[in-house]
């Protein structure tokens, strides 16, 4: 294990969304799914971290590990509980967390849509529905006006791939369809309503004069696809094909405005550029094969808590691909793993960190980097028994811990490097940052 330097100038925090931490709030699609008993630990997101109640402590936690940048949700479901109806109190809460984060030094980037939306906007058809487009464009609208004298950055949707494929085609997340025609209808709409975002942003801030550069784009959940067996030239296809319809198709589309087949085609609101940064969410890779068109692990590679292969290589061939294709800066919007006793995050930060530092080094304009997650919460369909948290979280009592993992991650943020003597204390000292060894199937 060699040390490694990250840019001056590089950026370093963490990510959570709203529905994930929050807690409280009975309005979402999300509060509807965990109701009907959804969960498979049976646990709901009304609970998960308190965190609306709780914030000054969390941002308190996030100046303990050195943060300088900060990606947060906003939850429509709150801000607009019934159609038409904007909850000014709610506004007001972001805007004193908000406040705090800048008192602090800590830089907010705010995500729009993370999944969750009001239980109304659900029941009239949500992203399926083409009028899907005016109503997130209220939302924004009040949001931005509401918000944007202190926050310059938005991602306007969180992996649209992943909510569309999750819930319209696999039905394993509300609205749990299960229909393919459905589930790129829903991409198609998720990147129009990208596309209107974006321009309203930048009308608003540009209208207002408010300071900060303005910085739109999404958070776009990619994997590496390859073929299970190489040398197959079906499985070599196969891949290629999950690659373009699970990621390719969308990002190109909500890119520049071109819609690709199978999502549509032309340009209904016009061609141009869409995206100040390219998001990355990045945590694995799946091995493609064409029987059965299954995805499996790699055998014999290290996985997650969750059989998430962990493969840092493949952050690199995903940020070179990236900035041939979009000559944007990147963002790296999420990154992390599922590892309930710290056995081996530390040993994942490093080696993730240290792709990002040689592509850095290679001239590839990563500027950011923000972890997947701060504290333990509320994983979706998992419930509370995924953790991801740089910080352990006791759901009875709310007490947060740092972790090791997170301690070492707060001396990358403070010096943007990894000494031989971090290398010594956080991964050569402690046997545990081993990787749990593979299997076959996810
Ligand atoms: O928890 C999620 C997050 O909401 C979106 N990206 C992946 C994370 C881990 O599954």
């Amino acid at each position: 294990m060699k040390p490694f330097r990250l840019p001056p100038d590089f950026l370093m925090g963490s990510a959570t969304s709203g529905a994930q931490i929050e807690g409280g709030d009975a309005n979402s699609n999300w509060y509807a799914w965990c109701q009907q008993g959804k969960i498979k630990d049976q646990t709901t997101c009304f609970r998960a971290n308190d965190h609306w109640n709780r914030y000054r402590e969390d941002i308190g936690l996030m100046v303990q590990l050195n943060h300088k940048v900060y990606r947060m949700g906003i939850e429509w479901s709150r801000i607009e509980p019934a159609e038409g109806q904007f909850n000014q109190e709610v506004l007001a809460h972001y805007r004193d967390e908000i406040t705090l984060l800048l008192e602090k030094g800590i830089q907010p980037l705010v995500t729009l849509h993370h999944f969750s939306h009001p239980i109304w906007l659900e029941e009239r058809g949500g992203f399926e529905d083409p009028r899907i487009l005016t109503q997130f464009r209220h939302y924004v609208r009040y949001v931005v006006e509401g918000l944007g004298d202190l926050v310059s950055e938005f991602i306007t949707i969180n992996e649209p791939n992943v909510y569309a494929v999750q819930g319209y085609y696999f039905g394993t997340w509300p609205p749990a369809n299960k229909n393919i025609r459905l589930a790129l209808r829903v991409m198609k709409n998720m990147a129009l309503c990208h596309i209107s975002a974006y321009r309203l942003i930048h009308e608003i801030r540009k209208e207002k004069g408010w300071p900060g550069q303005t910085m739109v784009g999404v958070a776009n959940h990619m994997r590496i696809f390859d073929p299970y067996n190489k040398r197959n030239p079906l499985d070599r296809m196969a891949a290629r094909v999950m690659d373009y319809l699970f990621q390719d198709a969308l990002t190109k589309s909500m890119a520049d405005g071109c819609l690709r087949a199978p999502l549509g085609t032309g340009a209904p609101l016009g061609k141009g550029k869409f995206l100040d940064f390219f998001g990355l969410n990045y945590y694995t890779r799946d091995a493609v094969r064409f029987r059965g068109f299954q995805n499996l692990v790699m055998p014999n590679t290290p996985v997650n808590d969750l059989g998430w292969e962990i493969y840092p290589e493949g952050l690199s061939r995903l940020c070179t691909r990236i900035y041939e294709q979009y000559r944007v800066p990147i963002w790296i919007t999420e990154n992390g793993t599922c590892d309930e006793n710290d056995n081996f995050r530390s040993r994942y930060i490093y080696e993730h960190l240290r792709e990002v530092a040689k592509l850095c080094r290679n001239g590839i304009p990563i500027e950011r980097y923000y972890h997947w997650t701060l504290m333990d919460n509320f994983e979706w369909a998992e419930g509370e028994s995924a953790r991801f948290g740089l910080i352990h979280v006791d759901y009875n009592t709310q007490k947060r811990t740092i972790r090791e993992s997170g301690s070492f991650y707060a001396q990358i943020c403070k010096n943007l490097e990894v000494s031989n003597e971090m290398i010594q204390t956080y991964l050569l000292g402690n046997i545990s940052s081993q990787y749990p060894s593979g299997s076959s199937m996810k």
